[in-house]
This record gives C-alpha cells, structure tokens and sequence, in this order.
C-alpha cells in the first residue's frame, strides 16, 4: 500500500519547460544569400547537417530548457536590454568552423573582425541573465551563424579558408527570445518575444 500524506492535494498545476535561446534573427534576403552561397560547400562537405535556410541566426545566449514560471523575468529582461542598445550593422563576410577548421566540427559564418556592438549586446544579457541565477555560459559569444554541424570532425582548413560567401551585411534591429522545439528533421523554432533596439547612439 503507498502511505498517503493527508495534507497534499493535486493541484494539476504543472510547470512546463521551454528550451528557450535569445538570438538575432537574420533578414530573409540574408538568409537566401547565405543558403546560396554554402551550396558549393554542400556538394563537397560529406556527413554534415545543414542548417534549414529559416532557420539561420545568431545565438546571443542559450538558456536550456527554463520553467514557463521564468518567462516574465526573461520578457522584461529583453525590453530593458533592447531598450540599452543601438541598431547597428554586422558583416557576415568571413567562413569559419570550430573549433578551429582542421577540426571542424561546426561550419559558420561571421565578422571578419570583432563586432564591439555585438560583444556588448551579449555581454548585457549574459550579467542579466546570471542576476536570475543562470550559471554563467562559458563560451564566449562569438558572432556566428551556423551553417552545419558535424558529428565526426572533419579537416576543412582548405575548403573553409579557399571559399568566399557573399559580401553580406545583416542589420540588427532588434533581438529576440525564441523556443526551440527538437524534432527529428531538425529544430522548430517559434518567437517568443521580439525586441526592436531602441539605445540612442552606438552601443561602443
Ligand atoms: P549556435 O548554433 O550558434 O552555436 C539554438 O539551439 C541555438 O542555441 C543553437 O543554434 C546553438 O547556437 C545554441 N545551443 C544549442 N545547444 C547549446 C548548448 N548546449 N550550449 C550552448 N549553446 C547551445
């Protein structure tokens, strides 16, 4: 017989989690010249997973998976972050793979050279969402759109340093804290929250 406690009571409340990540959005016309510009390497890149074109982003912090319970503080903390900083421009020139492309385990695109704005940005949302108790990320948030993941490393040192993408500009105009849905054709992801950057001048 299980021993019943007299005083609990079924409240059929249940808290759900979210796997939730705050991220930059990119332009469709970004996103369909990044999906044209990886087709070369798609033809010559054997066992690796590409990134559906709707799907491409900017990772700004990944959260894991957060009780809804946690959503307002996570809302009021992307207006007051958004309110802080600037729109600005982020290059997406440069193809790139980590850990590093004789090893390559993760083929993205990004900035040729640091994007202070963008550092800010991520930095801002990094101390706020520790103030909330997260652990604190241990990776730096480099800026990256990944572009395909790999299970076994590959040397890609000559295929990624040989091909150029497209001169590609994205404008950041706001961010954005999305759910992330693990399926078995890939991730469905869905907006929770976006926030246009509303900051005065330049977030440097
Ligand atoms: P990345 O592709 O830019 O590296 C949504 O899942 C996004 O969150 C992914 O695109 C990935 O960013 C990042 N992400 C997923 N799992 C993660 C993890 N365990 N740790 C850190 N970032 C993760």
């Amino acid at each position: 017989m299980v021993a019943r406690d007299p005083e609990a009571r079924y409240t059929g409340a249940i808290i759900a989690a979210m796997r939730l990540f705050y991220c930059v959005e990119l332009p469709a016309e970004v996103r369909a010249t990044l999906a044209r510009g990886i087709r070369p390497l798609q033809i010559r890149i054997r066992g690796a997973t590409w990134v559906a074109e709707d799907n491409l982003h900017l990772t700004l912090r990944f959260l894991g998976d957060v009780g809804e319970d946690f959503l307002p503080a996570l809302r009021d903390l992307g207006a007051a972050v958004a309110g802080g900083i600037a729109p600005f421009d982020l290059p997406l020139e440069r193809l790139g793979a980590f850990p590093h492309p004789g090893r390559a385990r993760v083929v993205w695109a990004g900035p040729t050279a640091d994007s202070a704005p963008f550092a800010i940005l991520a930095q801002r949302i990094e101390e706020d969402v520790q103030a909330l108790g997260f652990p604190p990320e241990r990776k730096l948030a480099l800026p990256h759109v990944t572009l395909a993941r790999l299970r076994i490393p590959q040397d890609l040192a000559a295929l990624v340093e040989g091909t150029a993408l497209p001169a590609l500009r994205a404008r950041v105009s706001r961010i954005t804290l999305m759910c992330s849905e693990l399926r078995p054709h890939g991730p469905l992801y869905t907006p929770v929250e976006r926030w246009p950057l509303r900051g005065r001048s330049r977030a440097v």
